[in-house]
């Protein structure tokens, strides 16, 4: 019988820094870049407010607070399976119903920024990940794949984040077969460092959006807007990604973060 597992080694490590926290979340606020969809879908994500409602003072004599104007698909954010048409009938397809033992996952990081330092609409495709696999190993059932492309250092810039001219939004992401390949080896998900989890020009694609389209009607998840993936390991990072428990939520921003041996 299997001996029961024990955690006081990994509490050592952690208070010793052998095993280090990485932050992967970008700030949120009112400079946080959101994403802009075409025309023909009128409606965008609102811009996000943060409102003061007592700060030590008369509407509060001891206490500082907030509210806030907060879109789910904002900034470091998750992507639920029912933000998307294909995953809308999951019962457990919303931030509050999917079981918590997802929200903690191994991370596979494909390092695609050289690529993407040449061309800004660079695709990850599936033979890109078999190369990776090839020298790192294969990526395991309940992972989570990882596409490091450095955007996040244009984070601070909407303009230079969103890259978009009178084409559209020039920003790398996975192609159709790169998302069927990772579904196939059982991946938890998907992350990105750019505004959404797909490519700029992932709206003329068959299926459009195909890390929402498929991801999500295989009850998987979306990690978008991923900051410091260039400080993470190949293999072996833990990520600890668990989204608001909104009711009925579509996504939620979240402070997603990794654990590294060092
Ligand atoms: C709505 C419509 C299209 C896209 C998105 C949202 C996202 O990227 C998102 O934040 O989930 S592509
Ligand atoms: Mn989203």
């Amino acid at each position: 019988m299997a001996q029961k597992a024990d955690l006081s080694s990994l509490a050592e490590a952690l208070l010793s820094g052998s095993v280090e926290v990485v932050d992967l979340s970008a700030p949120l606020g009112p400079q946080t870049p959101l994403i802009k969809l075409p025309p023909d879908f009128a409606k965008n994500t609102p811009a996000i407010e943060i409102h003061n409602i007592s700060n030590y003072d008369k509407n509060g004599p001891f206490w500082s607070w907030n509210w806030l104007k907060l879109g789910e698909h904002s900034g470091t954010h998750f992507d639920a399976p029912i933000h998307w048409i294909s995953g809308k009938d999951y019962a457990d397809g919303s931030t509050d119903k999917i079981n918590p033992k997802n929200f903690v996952a191994p991370a596979n990081v494909i390092d695609c920024s050289a690529e993407v330092k040449k061309n800004p609409d660079f695709l990850l495709s599936a033979d890109g990940v078999r190369a990776w696999e090839k020298k790192h190993g294969d990526i395991a059932k309940g992972s989570w794949v990882l596409m490091r492309t450095d955007w996040y250092t244009r984070n601070g810039s909407e303009k230079e984040f969103l890259n978009a001219d009178d084409k559209g939004p020039h920003s790398p992401g996975p192609t159709v077969d790169c998302i069927e390949y990772i579904l196939s080896k059982g991946a938890i998900g998907w992350g990105s460092e750019t505004v959404g989890t797909d490519a700029g020009s992932a709206g003329g694609m068959t299926p459009p959006f195909p890390a929402h389209n498929l991801m999500h009607k295989s009850n998987r998840y979306g990690l978008a807007s991923l900051c410091n993936l260039d400080k993470l390991p190949p293999k072996g990072a833990i990520l600890i990604a668990a989204p608001l428990k909104i009711v009925n939520g579509t996504g939620s921003p979240l402070r997603v973060l990794a654990l590294v041996a060092r």
